[in-house]
């Protein structure tokens, strides 16, 4: 049996680096096993190229997305969560916070960067942004093609998923930072043909010592959260935790019942109306589903 680290996940396989450097192309065991890049897994060899992954190891963190009928390893062990959006092509807004509150449900810290300041549009984008660092949360302003520093080092120490939709610059950002070349000595990847421009898998690279790691994942226009609770999905909002429990009613659903502390927070202008509608919806889709089996 050997240990080694998931790198990356395809649809039909998974890459795992040994603690020798070797990769090797993996099957999973069964259906039900599921891992994403930054597990540790065990696996057997097949021959010097294929191996089986056995079991998962214990994991620190994961990041994931679910909907009522399935759900979406991102990734394992990472300490952060950076959301990466630009002024064009438009990004969701509401997908921004659904990864804001997965991560913060998820006990993962969490940034912001806006990419391709160099683009005129960028500073309407930043000025959206402002009432994001008013909720506490750190917004990077960078530019994968011209300076990458501010991102560079928010990233260098932690281990980072980079998330976001397509044609954000996810991709420029890690060539940026690990190169071009480091990217093309994933021979495997590049056995198998998938040598796109659009990403279409999760990848994990490091970066100089191994205690910097930086994953590539795909565009991403679905991100659900019905594995979340709405005790969880309620505190995953900074700006409403101190008036969580104060609503008349303890099952305050804060949509029209006398006296709750959320909507007072919004007449208030402690709070925005949007992000009220967000937490009530994203309440809503975990509430659909009766139970979720926890990783
Ligand atoms: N102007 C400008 N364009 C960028 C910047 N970063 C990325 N792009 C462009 O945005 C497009 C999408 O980049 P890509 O890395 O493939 O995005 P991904 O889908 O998020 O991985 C490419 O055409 C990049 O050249 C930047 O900082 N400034
Ligand atoms: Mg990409
Ligand atoms: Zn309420």
């Amino acid at each position: 049996m050997h240990q080694g680290l998931v790198i990356e996940t395809q649809r039909r396989h998974t890459v795992v680096q040994l603690n020798t450097g070797e990769r090797i192309r993996c099957l999973s065991k069964g259906r039900t096993l599921q891992f994403a890049c930054g597990d540790t897994v065990s696996l057997t060899r097949s021959n010097d190229r294929d191996g089986v992954i056995e079991s998962v190891g214990e994991r620190t963190s994961l990041f994931y997305r679910a909907d009522a009928f399935k759900e979406k390893l991102v990734a394992s062990n990472v300490t952060q969560i950076a959301c990466i959006i630009a002024p064009l092509p438009v990004y969701s807004d509401e997908l921004l916070n659904r990864w804001l509150i997965c991560a913060e449900a998820s006990h993962v810290k969490v940034i912001i960067g806006l990419n391709k300041i160099d683009l005129v549009e960028a500073a309407a984008t930043a000025n959206a942004l402002a009432r994001y660092r008013d909720m506490g949360y750190d917004v990077v302003l960078f530019s994968a093609k011209f300076n990458d520093a501010p991102m560079r080092e928010r990233l260098m120490g932690e281990r980072s998923v980079l998330i976001g939709q397509s044609g954000m610059g996810k991709s420029k950002l890690l060539n940026a930072l690990v190169g071009e070349e480091a990217q093309r000595t994933n021979e495997i990847s590049m056995a198998l043909g998938s040598g796109k421009h659009t990403t279409t898998f999760t990848r994990l690279f490091t970066i100089g010592s191994d205690a910097t790691w930086v994953i590539d994942s795909p565009g991403m226009q679905v991100f659900g959260l019905a594995h979340f609770s709405r005790q969880e999905i309620e505190r995953a909002f900074p700006e409403f935790r101190d008036a969580l429990g104060q609503c008349r009613f303890r099952d305050c659903k804060h949509l029209h019942e006398p006296n709750c502390a959320l909507r007072a927070a919004v007449a208030d202008g402690k709070a925005s109306q949007e992000r009220l509608s967000l937490l009530r919806k994203f309440c809503n889709e975990g509430e659909a589903v009766p139970h979720y089996q926890r990783h």
